[in-house]
């Protein structure tokens, strides 16, 4: 046989011209190919090889291309790539569980190849419609250099990147602060083609088998009749889902918590959820989860704000994005990874790594920094970037692979699946902000939107028209070569593995890490969902769930609901608490927090002067709030302006107040309202509008300043100024010193009940 291989390859090097002889640098080529065809009947020179092409046109922040030829697709180059740019060592078998099969549904090479074919001949996304993006660039350690051969994570290699937030639930035009998961997907355009970390900010997910995604997405959306509530998980659909399927309600304590209602896409951690492999140079293995690291801190809106914003600036996330990253405070995240032993059994201390509902807590494995991600540029047009950018798991590249995780063995299918409808057809990867910025040397052909003029005769593989070209890569020329990870030979069953069957440990470990005040806020945020739906039924069998996780969450749910509390079907579990998923009892970064500064003419305009500038050095945002636009101090050399109108201004925009002045009460405001009803004070000599700001801002735990001469607008809001938080003093630098130091905890959590 090896002869007969021998011989094949000799022929078909014999019909290419030019330098050397390419085969010969593709280890095992040979065998991949089978015997050559007898000589064309009209016998006629080959064309010669074609060199690798350029690049195709990569697509900038700016708009500009920034070159490669206008034909980049056509079968040209050295090597034979998938759509994404990774260099394929074999396009003539599918990855099977052997030689006799089965073929397996990783086989990522396989689904993009035959889809596309499937649709040669010639929407909004049905999750995560909306969203926000940016441009930036990631910067690698170089620290995961012995766990992975990925070339974007060598040390000190620059990969571009485009990152998209979005909420799962709402339609496109739904407003950023509701309650529910964000993702946070990010492309990268690495020199072995495109990699795309799809994650969100919670780690874990509703459901252990994609074969459930429809279910549970038809629960949370809107009731199919009225199509109501829009971009909301309190209704009775989505708890009667999670009531019978207890698989869910560790994601759904999560989005309970805080980290539904998330401050700013800055301050949000991400996950890539599912367990990966790696794999470095000597082809050793490791399983990691991924993790995205805030530079800003982990912060949440509490649930009035959020409501607050809805209406006020639905756009309140997209905007706070662009806006930072338009006055240069580039977000920042630190890529990180968790590692665990590659044993059999895929477990670490217990936890089933396969188990896309399970955590690792980082006391256990802590997250070792790998890279630096910052977001530098926004998109030019949302269309072209952020509505078309297509990402999907399985766009890898050599280094990381996948797991047997049957929730990512489903998303590896329907991440292609989806964009067909979405992007009208099979090439989707040929649009601006999905091309790779690695050569693509695909045979993928023809379609709805084709965009390349191929040139060539020859979009097969083996061919000899083409001079044999594209050639496969092998793993040391940087192909994508599936890790052979042993398949044990298993009856087919529709089952879960045993350890999935435990579906409250771990909520309660969520529950008992966190600080006594995030807990009130997780019962609080129950009770109101639970309070939206109509059936009884639905519950009293959350409560049960609730029982399973901790009794005084389900004690003080139950009460909020009317309801008798029901008791724990076992002994609660002892399980160690992880302080990593507390926000609270840390101290945070507060460079790009806004902190706004209120005042009228009548104010002291250098001591608002001298607060601005103070602020602004401190990497934070002044706003000034004066009764109108404009400025103050028109007539002074150095007028002041006003960011913000009472009329525009509203607390949830601030991260902390300084009052500067107390503006009386002007001859147009609210001329017509009662003073009393807007800011629960009879006093009418301070704008109601002023007062408003405070109160909520006060409600909202936020830290709050005032110059002594304006100490009085606490009082007049029933503000005590004995309570924590409240900073009053003549010198602004001092007092701004001390807002700054309780901004640092995010809010003063102390003026907050708390029980738990
Ligand atoms: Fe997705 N998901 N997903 N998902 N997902 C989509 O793809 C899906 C899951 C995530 O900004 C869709 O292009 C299935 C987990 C993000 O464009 C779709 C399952 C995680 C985004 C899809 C999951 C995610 C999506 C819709 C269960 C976190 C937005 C439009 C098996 C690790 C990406 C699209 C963007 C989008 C399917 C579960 C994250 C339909 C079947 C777990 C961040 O393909």
């Amino acid at each position: 046989e090896s002869d007969l291989i021998k011989a094949a390859a000799e022929k078909i090097t014999d019909m290419v011209e030019g330098d050397g002889d390419p085969a010969a640098a593709v280890p095992g080529r040979p065998g991949s190919q089978p015997p050559p065809l007898e000589e064309p009947t009209e016998p006629r020179e080959p064309l010669p090889p074609k060199p690798d092409q350029s690049p195709p046109e990569p697509y900038t922040a700016t708009g500009r291309p920034t070159g490669g030829p206008a034909e980049a697709r056509a079968q040209s180059g050295s090597y034979l790539t998938s759509a994404q740019g990774t260099r394929l060592p074999d396009s003539d078998h599918s990855l099977k569980a052997g030689p006799r099969g089965p073929v397996l549904l990783q086989d990522h090479h396989l689904r993009e190849k035959v889809m596309h074919f499937d649709h040669e001949r010639i929407p909004e996304r049905v999750v995560h419609a909306r969203g926000a993006a940016a441009h930036g660039v990631f910067r690698s350690y170089g620290t995961a250099e012995n766990v992975t051969r990925a070339a974007f994570l060598r040390k000190d290699v620059e990969t571009p990147v485009f990152t998209r937030f979005s909420t799962v639930v709402g339609s496109r035009g739904s407003a950023d602060t509701v309650r529910d998961t964000r993702g946070f997907a990010t492309k990268f355009y690495t020199s072995e083609g495109v990699y795309d970390l799809v994650g969100n900010n919670i780690p874990v997910f509703f459901i252990q088998d994609a074969i459930k995604f429809p279910d549970v997405v038809h629960a949370v959306k809107p009731h199919p009749d009225r199509e109501i509530p829009q971009a909301q998980s309190a209704h009775d659909t989505f708890w009667d889902f999670v009531s019978l399927h207890t698989e869910a309600i560790h994601h759904t304590i999560w989005f309970m918590s805080g980290r539904g209602i998330p401050r700013s896409y800055r301050m949000m951690e991400g996950f890539a959820v599912h367990t990966w492999r790696l794999v470095n140079d000597h082809g050793e293995t490791t399983l990691a989860k991924f993790h995205w690291k805030p530079k800003a801190g982990v912060h949440s809106l509490v649930w009035e704000e959020a409501q607050i914003v809805n209406g006020v600036d639905p756009d309140f996330h997209r905007r706070d994005l662009a806006d930072a990253i338009e006055a240069g405070a580039y977000p920042e995240w630190e890529l990180g990874i968790q590692t665990f032993p590659d044993t059999p059994e895929q477990t670490f201390q217990g936890i089933d790594l396969l188990d896309p509902t399970k955590i690792v807590p980082e006391e256990l494995a802590p997250v070792q920094p790998i890279g630096l991600l910052t977001l530098n540029a926004n998109p030019s047009n949302y269309f072209a970037e952020t509505e078309q950018v297509a990402f999907h798991p399985g766009h890898l590249v050599p280094g990381i692979d996948v797991t047997d995780d049957a929730l990512l063995a489903g998303r590896l299918f329907s991440y292609l699946d989806t964009q067909l409808l979405r992007l009208g057809g099979p090439n989707f990867a040929q649009i601006p902000i999905n091309r790779p910025h690695a050569p693509v040397n695909d045979m993928l052909r023809d379609g709805m939107h084709q965009t390349a003029v191929h040139k060539g005769v020859a979009p097969y593989k083996p061919n000899s028209l083409d001079g044999g070209c594209p050639f496969f890569a092998g793993g040391d020329e940087g192909g994508y070569v599936e890790v052979p990870t042993r398949v044990e030979a298993a009856h087919k069953v529709r089952k879960a593995p045993e350890s999935f069957a435990d579906h409250f440990t771990q909520p309660r470990l969520f529950w008992l890490s966190l600080s006594p005040v995030e807990r009130e806020h997780t019962i609080a945020a129950f009770t109101f969902e639970l309070g939206k739906c109509y059936e009884n039924a639905i519950k009293e069998r959350t409560l049960r769930a609730l029982a399973e996780i901790d009794p005084y969450l389900c004690e003080k749910v139950a009460a909020g609901l009317g309801l008798p509390a029901p008791e724990a079907t076992r002994e609660l579990p002892d399980v160690q608490p992880s302080p990593a998923l507390s926000q609270v009892g840390r101290t945070w970064p507060t460079k790009g927090r806004v902190i706004g500064v209120v005042a009228d003419e009548h104010a002291d305009l250098d001591a608002v002067r001298a607060l601005r500038g103070q602020i602004f050095d401190g990497g934070m945002v002044p706003l000034v709030v004066a009764p109108t636009g404009g400025r103050l101090g028109a007539d002074s050399g150095d007028p002041i302006v006003a960011q913000r109108s009472f009329a525009t201004a509203r607390s949830v925009e601030f991260d902390a107040l300084i009052v500067a002045g107390i503006p009386a009460r002007g001859e147009d405001a609210f001329a017509t309202r009662d003073a009393k009803a807007w800011s629960g004070t009879t006093d009418v000599s301070v704008d109601p509008r002023v007062l408003q700001l405070l109160t909520e801002a006060y409600r909202h735990a936020k830290p709050l300043g005032a110059l002594s001469a304006a100490q009085q607008a606490f009082d007049l809001a029933d503000i005590p100024a004995d309570t924590p938080g409240i900073v009053v003093g003549d010198d602004g630098a001092a007092v701004l010193r001390e807002v700054v130091d309780l901004l640092g905890h995010h809010r003063v959590w102390d003026r907050f009940p708390a029980h738990a």
